[in-house]
């Protein structure tokens, strides 16, 4: 595969560079840990913490696209402008009178096309009491890097299982989606027009299933923040029955390349080195998030696979079974999703 259809693999998978440094100071990411002799290793310092995290563990119902992101890869002009965006999350009834609260009626559409052409008269909808969220408070935005175009939204808190999200806005061809900065409608039988994000008891096979890929599946909590990114180490192990679970069984490539997270080495250029980068936005060490560079971070595209090993590593044979395609078709909490892989964060607490 050459460079250029390497890029344009990357590019439309969307799940890559293009929007997962947003959030990463890159001052923090310049540290490294290139002196040996400071560098603390797991066998020889007592003091470092090992935690493990599944990879059925993503953090849920928090990041999300604003369209399904195949309709963003087609024409990033779907994308919403920048302060042209009203978010509204769903309120229960018993809510809103025990905290006294402002909502409005909002009837909330899939938005399908992508144009707002379908809301207000699409089958698709569901009629709630919303809440207007606070930017900077309730949510921020997730930036591309490169155009700081808005990609997309986190919440500052997971939404419950019987929340739903919906927005307004314009994009930047110039349509407007929904009712983006109108009055709140207090009558039931007029309520604002909304896209509909993410439905309230949300299934894939749901009557609001289109939504399904809006929510983002590829974070995970490190369960430790203010990482010294000088001690951190991580790995991803393989449920097996041996000791070297770290790489898959008859190959020498680790499971954090084949999965993306080893990409180059400290100074950012150079070929992987068995570590998980720090230079590519793959870890906010504040925060303790672990940004995978797939949207499907467990069921990788192969081609990415192929890229990110040279093409010494593919989910064929012996390894076919070893996707999890299911974390990402199926219910978050379904109890049928097995976990297949863990992630092993081992640092030195400061
Ligand atoms: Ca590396």
């Amino acid at each position: 595969m050459d460079t250029k259809s390497v890029q344009r693999v990357e590019r439309a998978r969307l799940g890559d560079w293009r929007w997962w440094l947003w959030a990463i100071s890159v001052s923090l990411l310049l540290f490294s840990c290139s002196d040996d002799a400071t560098c603390p290793t797991a066998g020889e310092d007592q003091k470092l913490q090992e935690l493990i995290v599944r990879d059925i563990d993503y953090i849920a119902r928090t990041y999300f696209f604003l369209d399904n992101p195949e309709l963003i890869v087609a024409d990033f002009e779907v994308l919403p402008r920048e302060g042209s965006i009203d978010v509204y999350r769903s309120v229960e009834e018993w809510w809103v009178v025990a905290e006294s609260l402002d909502v409005a009626y909002g009837a909330a559409y899939i938005d399908s096309i992508g144009d707002g052409s379908e809301i207000g008269t699409g089958d698709g909808w569901d009629q709630k009491q919303f809440e207007l969220l606070r930017p900077g408070e309730d949510y921020r935005f997730i930036l591309d890097p490169h155009t700081e175009d808005v990609l997309g939204i986190e919440l500052t808190r997971a939404l419950w299982y019987n929340e739903a999200l919906a927005v307004a806005y314009v994009n930047m061809r110039g349509d407007t989606i929904g009712d983006f900065g109108k009055p709140f409608s207090y009558d039931e039988n007029n309520p604002l027009l909304l896209e509909l994000v993410w439905p309230a008891y949300a299934f894939p096979d749901g009557p609001f299933g289109y939504t399904w890929s809006y929510m983002i599946r590829n974070n995970y909590n490190m369960g430790v923040t203010n990482i010294d990114p000088r001690s951190l180490e991580v790995e991803i192990h393989e449920y097996a029955n041996r000791v070297d679970t770290w790489r898959p069984e008859s190959s020498s490539i680790p499971w954090i390349r084949i999965f993306g997270l080893d990409q180059t080495d400290d100074t950012g250029v150079g070929p992987p080195d068995g570590k998980v980068d720090l230079t590519r936005g793959v870890i906010d060490l504040v925060r303790g998030i672990l940004t995978f560079p797939s949207l499907t971070p467990f069921d990788p595209d192969s081609a990415l696979v192929e890229y990110w090993t040279d093409g010494e590593f593919a989910f064929t044979g012996q390894y076919a079974d070893l996707k999890n395609p299911e974390l990402y078709t199926d219910h978050p909490e379904s109890q049928s999703v097995q976990s297949k892989f863990s992630i092993v964060i081992r640092h030195e607490p400061r």
